[in-house]
């Protein structure tokens, strides 16, 4: 089944090599460049980063005399531009919503392709979803003769269920352009804090030979060039033992550190503006202490949530109201009724006496700094507490 990928609407870092990647190395058949806002110039500019060899695999949603100007691959007609231009050799395709126009499009030999939509409930927009009959839907795909394509809903779940509905292949987007927080690391993040006994990268070096592979690099008051020195050094170490790294509140040290993503809390950068400055593919977390902030952080698109304090502590200077496992059980049930789903730890004062009964409300995983960090061996500490999770 050949796959489509749609790019993010807008420009990220590093997007170039994500979408050569795409096609190089992750099997994609080709890639649609679809920013509605974009310029010209900076339509140019990422298509120049893409290797020209890999060019007659691009098609082009916007600016169409750029796809003749680089030997595209294909156009892609939309409500923007309805046209294909002049003495046009290459690839057309075309976005379908209704029966009648797929109808229309197998009629029409002049279209290559076309995305037909939505085909299942919709990751991004919940609630909206396939609104064609079974009946209709096998009809319509089977005349196109493998010239239609799933769109809208489309997971690599899907793919032999889109497969025998005889779908020429599938249209990713969604799911694509979305950090990646892995479940079993999710279950303990070490959160650094600077004690008498070491430095902090060797209290990240102890959680991971203890079997933590979550870190977040967390030290107020910091300067930003100890930061950098640590944060590389971490960013290493994570690497090697494939681990997450999150670094605390410094958006703007993410890319420079190699960190995989950053932590805000209340006072600090908001998560909408962090993630047009770091892309879709950098995790970013959120602090939250009620359900209203955990609604707030789903609309401005965080990854997970630390959801606290769980008790007094003394890690952290100016403490929200505490939850206890009463507030997480709570929390927890809004969120299950609202329909989110956005990966929580618990955190603040947690002990590994609590993470039985914290786990037990319903979180998703614990942020723990120092009860790790003030055992007396913190590889045992941590590796016990892996254990009971
Ligand atoms: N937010 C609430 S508590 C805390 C943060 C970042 C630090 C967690 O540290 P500890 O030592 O596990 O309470
Ligand atoms: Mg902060």
């Amino acid at each position: 089944m050949r796959k489509i990928a749609v790019s993010y609407p807008e420009f990220f870092q590093g997007e170039a090599e994500a979408l050569t990647s795409l096609l190089r190395d992750v099997g994609y058949w080709r890639v649609h460049l679809r920013k509605p806002g974009a310029s010209q110039e900076q339509m140019r500019r990422l298509i120049e980063q893409i290797p020209t060899e890999l060019y007659p695999r691009l098609s082009l949603h916007d600016h169409f005399a750029l796809a003749q100007q680089y030997n595209l691959g294909g156009v892609h007609l939309n409500s923007r531009n309805g046209d294909v231009p002049q003495g046009w050799t290459g690839l057309v395709s075309r976005s379908l919503h209704t029966i009648e126009e797929a109808e229309a499009f197998n009629d029409d030999p002049g279209l290559d392709y076309a995305f037909l939509s939505p085909i299942f409930p919709s990751i991004s927009k919940a609630g909206y979803r396939g609104s064609f009959t079974a009946d209709e839907l096998k009809r319509v795909v089977s005349d196109s003769k493998g010239r239609i394509f799933a769109l809208g809903g489309v997971t690599e779940e899907r793919f032999a269920e889109i497969e025998s509905m005889g779908f020429g292949g599938a249209v990713l987007h969604g799911c694509l352009w979305r950090a990646t927080v892995p479940k079993d690391s999710f279950k303990l993040q070490f959160i650094t804090h600077p004690s008498s006994s070491y430095s902090l990268v060797r209290e990240v070096e102890m959680a991971l030979e203890g079997g933590c592979r979550w870190i977040q690099l967390r030290h107020k008051n910091a300067s930003v060039e100890d930061l950098i020195r640590d944060g590389r050094q971490i960013a290493k170490l994570c690497r090697q033992a494939g681990a997450t790294f999150i670094i605390d509140d410094h958006v703007e040290l993410v890319e420079e550190v190699g960190a995989d993503g950053v932590h805000l809390g209340k006072n600090d950068m908001p998560v909408g503006q962090a993630r047009r400055i770091l892309g879709p593919m950098k995790i970013i977390g959120a602090t939250a202490n009620t359900f209203e902030d955990i609604q707030k952080a789903k609309e401005d698109s965080a990854d997970y949530i630390g959801l606290g304090p769980f008790r007094y502590t003394t890690t952290k200077v100016k403490l929200s109201p505490i939850l206890g496992l009463e507030g997480y059980r709570s929390i927890v049930a809004k969120c299950k009724e609202s329909g989110i789903t956005l990966p929580i730890v618990a955190i603040g004062g947690i002990t590994v006496d609590d993470i039985t009964q914290v786990m037990g409300t319903g979180v998703n995983g614990v942020a723990i700094s120092s009860e790790i960090i003030r055992a007396e061996d913190p590889v045992k500490k941590t590796s016990s507490i892996i254990k009971l999770l």
